[in-house]
C-alpha cells in the first residue's frame, strides 16, 4: 500500500479527552490479561525491511482492545458529539482503490505514483468511502476509513482509550495461540475450504474473485473471531498503532498492522499476525482503519 501524502494542516482542536467510558468507546471491549508471549515472525517469511524477527519474548500488561475496528456508525457518533474534521476533509482529497471509485470523473487527481491502482480522489473522506457517489450510511457496520493517525488518535481520545501499542496488537492478534502465522492458526482457508479473512483472491491488482465473499470491506464482525473474542485482526482494513515504525525516527511514520482487503500474497503478504507496514500520521487511504485499546 502507498497511499498519498499530503502537508500538515492547522491543528483542529476538536478532541477532547475524557474519562475512561466504555459506553463511548469503540463498541464492545474485550479485556486481555497481563501475560508474555512470543513476537515476531517465527516462519522468518516477512520482508526483510519491515523487521519483523529475531522472535523474542515480550511482557505485556493487561489492556482491553476492542472487538471490531471502529465502524462507520460509531465515528458518526464521534463527528457528531465533537465537530471533529478529519485529515482527508481538512486536505479535501483521499487514495480510492481504483477500482471502487464511484464518482465524477473530474474529481480524480491521478493515480499514485508508484501504485496505480489507487487513485488521489477529491472529495473521497470518510462519508464517502468510495468517492462522492458513494455513502458511508450505507456502509454503516464497515469499518471507518480515510483516517489518519492524528484522526485515530483524536477518537480514541474522546472514547476514554488509545490507540493500541504494537505489542498489544500483536498479543491480542495472536489469540492465545503461540508462533501461529494467523490469529486462528497457519493456514488461511478453514478445513471446509473457506477463507478466515478478508484479502484479496485471483490476480493482483487486476482479477478479484472474491472467493471470500468481500471485494472491498466487510462488516465488522464478518468471519469468526479469535481465541480472545478479536473479529478480523487480520484482512479487511489496516489498523494504526500508537507506534512509530523506527525507534531511530521518533517523529517518523507510525506503524499499521493487520493488512487489509487488498493484500495478496503476491504483492503485500501482510495479514500475517507479525507482519508491519507504515504511514506518515496525516495520510489516509479507503483500507486504513483502526480500533481502540484502554485499561483492562
Ligand atoms: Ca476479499
Amino acid at each position: 500500500m502507498q497511499p498519498i501524502e499530503s502537508p500538515a494542516p492547522p491543528q483542529s482542536p476538536t478532541s477532547r479527552p475524557a474519562p475512561y467510558d466504555a459506553t463511548r468507546a469503540a463498541g464492545e471491549r474485550i479485556d486481555l490479561p497481563a501475560g508474555v508471549f512470543a513476537m515476531g515472525d517465527a516462519f522468518d517469511e516477512g520482508y526483510p525491511a519491515d523487521r519483523e524477527t529475531p522472535v523474542r519474548e515480550v511482557p505485556v500488561e493487561a489492556f482491553s482492545l476492542g472487538a471490531t475496528t471502529v465502524t462507520n456508525a460509531e465515528f458518526a457518533a464521534f463527528v457528531a458529539a465533537t465537530g471533529h474534521r478529519t485529515d482527508a476533509e481538512l486536505f479535501g482529497v483521499s487514495a480510492v482503490f481504483a477500482p471502487a471509485h464511484s464518482g465524477p470523473v473530474d474529481a480524480v487527481l491521478g493515480p499514485v505514483p508508484g501504485t496505480p491502482w489507487w487513485l488521489s480522489v477529491q472529495g473521497a473522506h470518510w462519508r464517502t468511502p468510495h468517492g462522492a457517489w458513494s455513502d458511508a450510511e450505507l456502509l454503516a457496520d464497515h469499518p471507518v476509513v480515510h483516517v489518519s493517525w492524528r484522526d485515530a488518535t483524536a477518537y480514541a481520545a474522546w472514547a476514554g482509550g488509545r490507540l493500541p501499542t504494537e505489542v498489544e496488537w500483536e498479543y491480542a492478534a495472536r489469540g492465545g495461540l503461540a508462533g501461529r502465522r494467523y490469529p486462528w492458526g497457519d493456514d488461511v482457508l478453514t478445513a471446509t475450504g473457506d477463507w478466515q479473512c478478508n484479502v484479496w483472491q485471483g490476480e493482483f491488482p487486476t482479477r478479484n474473485t472474491a472467493e471470500d465473499g468481500h471485494l472491498f470491506t466487510a462488516p465488522v464482525r464478518s468471519f469468526a473471531p479469535n481465541g480472545h473474542g478479536l473479529w478480523q485482526m487480520v484482512g479487511n482494513v489496516w489498523e494504526w498503532s500508537a507506534d512509530v515504525f523506527d525507534p531511530a525516527d521518533p517523529e517518523g511514520p507510525r506503524t499499521l498492522r493487520g493488512g487489509s482487503y487488498l493484500c495478496h500474497p503476491s504483492y503485500c503478504h501482510r495479514y500475517r499476525v507479525s507482519a508491519r507496514s507504515s504511514n506518515t500520521v496525516t495520510s489516509t487511504a479507503a483500507n486504513v482503519g483502526f480500533r481502540v485499546a484502554g485499561p483492562a
